[in-house]
């Protein structure tokens, strides 16, 4: 008899797991940008174009991750037209900042706020 509550216990907590695992991997879960700081410019996973333009759907879920390589400089991320600012990130140190795309198309300047002159680019919001 008490074997037999334990396999349903068990059987009961693999459930609980798997429905945990389908739930946090879903439609909602965001899209991770990687931008790699240094030299004073944002790269896409470290690569490419400095500031590269960063594109989105509409209403999509972004994580935007900055790496600083930049050893002894501080740096951000910041979209000032959608309220999206990333905590200041320390040389050689990772930050990530979660927000959603806007539902319409457009197009968003980010920035890094310490060195907006030099870090910034586009936000490109749109269907295609
Ligand atoms: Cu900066």
């Amino acid at each position: 008899m008490r074997k037999r509550v334990l396999v349903f216990v068990a059987a009961a907590v693999i459930v609980a797991t798997s429905l945990a695992v389908t739930l946090s991997s879903g439609a909602d879960a965001a899209r991770e940008i990687v931008l790699e700081v240094r030299g004073m410019a944002f790269y896409m996973d470290g690569a490419g174009a400095a500031n590269p333009v960063v594109r989105a759907r509409p209403g999509e879920l972004l994580r935007v991750t900055v790496r600083n390589s930049d050893a002894g400089l501080v740096h951000d991320f910041a979209v000032a037209d959608l309220g999206v600012v990333l905590r200041p990130v320390q040389g050689g140190a990772t930050g990530s900042v979660v927000f959603r795309a806007p539902r319409e198309g457009g197009t968003y300047l980010y920035v890094c706020q310490p060195h907006a002159q030099m870090m910034r680019g586009r936000l490109e919001v749109s269907r295609d």
